[in-house]
C-alpha cells in the first residue's frame, strides 16, 4: 500500500455504497493525492507513512461537494433584498431591470482581478465549511467578453483556492438588455456566437430554464449546441413554474436537473430512468420565501439520486456554507440526515460528472476528506452556525488544521 499519508482514528462515513454508513476506527491511506486503501485499523497492513494525522474518533467524510454555483459575479444585491423582505417579489424586480440584469451591469463593469478577489473571498468561506470541489457557473455576463471573463476567473479559482473548480457556462441564463424582447435573437446568438467561443473554458452548459429565462424549445436549442460539441449539459428546472425543464434535462441526457421545486409528476418520471441527478437548492427556496417544495417523496420512491448545493448566488440564495445548504435541505425539503450527506458528496459528484473520482473515500478517489468536530453524520445537519471542520485533505495535502 502506497502512502504518503495516514488518516488514523476515523469515524469513517467514506460513501462508496452510497450509503453514510460510519465504519469505527478506520484508516484511509493516501498516495500521490490518491485515496490507495480504507479499513479497519486492525487490517492496516505493515509499512510506515510521512505523515500521519490522527481523528482521534472524530467523523471523516468526503471533502464536499458544491455542484451548482455561482460564486464569480460583481457587487450584490443586499438592497434588492431589503426590498423583497418589505413585499417586493422576485420575479416583478426581474421585470423591471433589477434581479439578475442588475449583477450584470456589475459585473460587466467589474475587472477581471476584481472578480478574481470577491469570488476568491467567497469561495474561502466555502471551503472553511468544507466543500473541496465545487462548480461555478458564468450567467452575468450574457456578451461573449464579460461570459469569457468569467469562465477565465473562475479556472483561476482553482489554482489559486486549492479547491477543485468545474465550471459551467449560463450565457442562456436570462434575456440581457440589448436583446431586450428578441429572447429567439439572443438564443441565436449564444449558440453561434458564445458558446463556440467559450466552449474551452467551460466543463458543461446550462440553461435557466423558466418565466425570467428561457422557455423549454429555447433551452433544447442551447443544450443541443452545446452537445454538438461535446459538451455535457445541465439545467435549471421548474424554480418558479412547471415549465417542463425535469422532463427536457431527462430527455437530453442531462447530468443534473435543478431546483425542481415546481417540477410535477410527468417530471419525476421523466427523470426516473434518466440518470440524471436530482440537484435540491434550499437555499433559494428559503431565501425567496417559496412555499412550493420539491417532490422529494416521489424522487426518493423513484430512486432519483437527489444532490444538495448552495446555489450561491446575489440574487436568490448568498448562502456560503454547505453544511447549512444540508440543513435546509432536511428542515425544508425533509431530506434524511444522510441523504443530505450523499447529497453533498456521492450524489453531487454525479451531477458534475465526476462519480467515483470525487465525493467518496475509496481506492482511485482523489484524496479530499474532512475531519469533523462530531462524530455523527447528522452533526453536520444539526449545529447551526457552528464551523465544524477541524481538518480538510486536498488531493492529499493537509491544508488546515484548528
Ligand atoms: N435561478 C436562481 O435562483 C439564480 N439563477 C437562476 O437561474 C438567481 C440568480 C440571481 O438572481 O442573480
Amino acid at each position: 500500500v502506497g502512502r504518503d499519508l495516514l488518516v488514523t482514528g476515523c469515524r469513517l462515513a467514506s460513501m462508496a455504497d452510497g450509503t453514510a454508513t460510519v465504519m469505527d476506527d478506520a484508516v484511509v491511506a493516501v498516495a500521490a493525492g490518491t485515496v490507495s486503501w480504507v479499513g479497519p485499523a486492525f487490517a492496516l497492513p505493515a509499512g510506515t507513512a510521512s505523515r500521519v494525522v490522527d481523528a482521534a474518533g472524530r467523523l471523516v467524510t468526503p471533502g464536499l461537494v458544491d455542484c451548482h454555483t455561482h460564486l464569480v459575479f460583481g457587487g450584490h444585491r443586499a438592497e434588492e433584498y431589503r426590498r423583497r423582505l418589505a413585499g417586493a417579489t422576485y420575479e416583478e424586480l426581474a421585470r423591471h431591470g433589477d434581479g439578475i440584469l442588475a449583477t450584470v451591469r456589475a459585473t460587466r463593469a467589474a475587472s477581471e482581478d476584481e472578480l478574481m478577489e470577491a469570488a476568491g473571498a467567497r469561495l474561502a468561506a466555502l471551503a472553511a465549511s468544507g466543500v473541496t470541489t465545487v462548480e461555478v457557473k458564468s450567467g452575468y455576463g450574457l456578451d461573449l467578453d464579460t461570459e469569457l471573463r468569467m469562465l477565465r476567473v473562475a479556472r483561476q479559482l482553482g489554482p489559486a483556492t486549492g479547491v477543485r473548480v468545474v465550471t459551467t457556462f449560463l450565457g442562456a441564463h436570462t434575456v440581457p438588455e440589448e436583446f431586450a424582447g428578441r429572447p429567439d435573437d439572443y438564443v441565436g446568438y449564444v449558440c453561434s456566437t458564445v458558446l463556440p467561443a467559450v466552449a474551452g473554458f467551460a466543463d458543461a452548459v446550462d440553461v435557466f430554464c423558466d418565466r425570467v429565462g428561457f422557455t423549454a424549445d429555447q433551452a433544447a436549442l442551447v443544450l443541443a449546441a452545446a452537445q454538438e460539441r461535446g459538451l455535457p449539459v445541465k439545467l435549471h428546472a421548474d424554480q418558479l413554474s412547471d415549465s417542463g425543464g425535469a422532463a427536457l434535462a431527462a430527455r437530453v441526457g442531462a447530468l443534473s436537473a435543478d431546483h425542481l421545486e415546481h417540477t410535477g409528476p410527468e417530471g419525476v418520471a421523466a427523470l426516473e430512468a434518466s440518470g440524471t441527478v436530482a440537484v435540491l437548492l434550499p437555499g433559494a427556496a428559503y431565501v425567496l420565501a417559496d412555499p412550493a417544495r420539491p417532490p422529494v417523496a416521489a424522487l426518493r420512491a423513484a430512486g432519483v439520486p437527489m444532490a444538495v448545493a448552495t446555489a450561491a448566488n446575489p440574487g436568490t440564495s448568498p448562502l456560503l456554507s454547505l453544511p447549512l445548504a444540508m440543513h435546509l435541505a432536511c428542515r425544508l425539503f425533509g431530506l434524511t440526515p444522510e441523504e443530505a450527506l450523499a447529497g453533498a458528496t456521492c450524489h453531487a459528484a454525479r451531477a458534475l460528472g465526476l462519480a467515483e473520482r470525487v465525493g467518496v473515500i475509496a481506492p482511485g478517489a482523489a484524496a479530499d476528506l474532512v475531519v469533523w468536530d462530531a462524530t455523527e453524520p447528522t452533526e453536520l445537519v444539526y449545529w447551526l452556525g457552528r464551523p465544524l471542520c477541524r481538518a480538510v485533505v486536498r488531493g492529499g495535502q493537509v491544508t488546515s488544521l484548528v
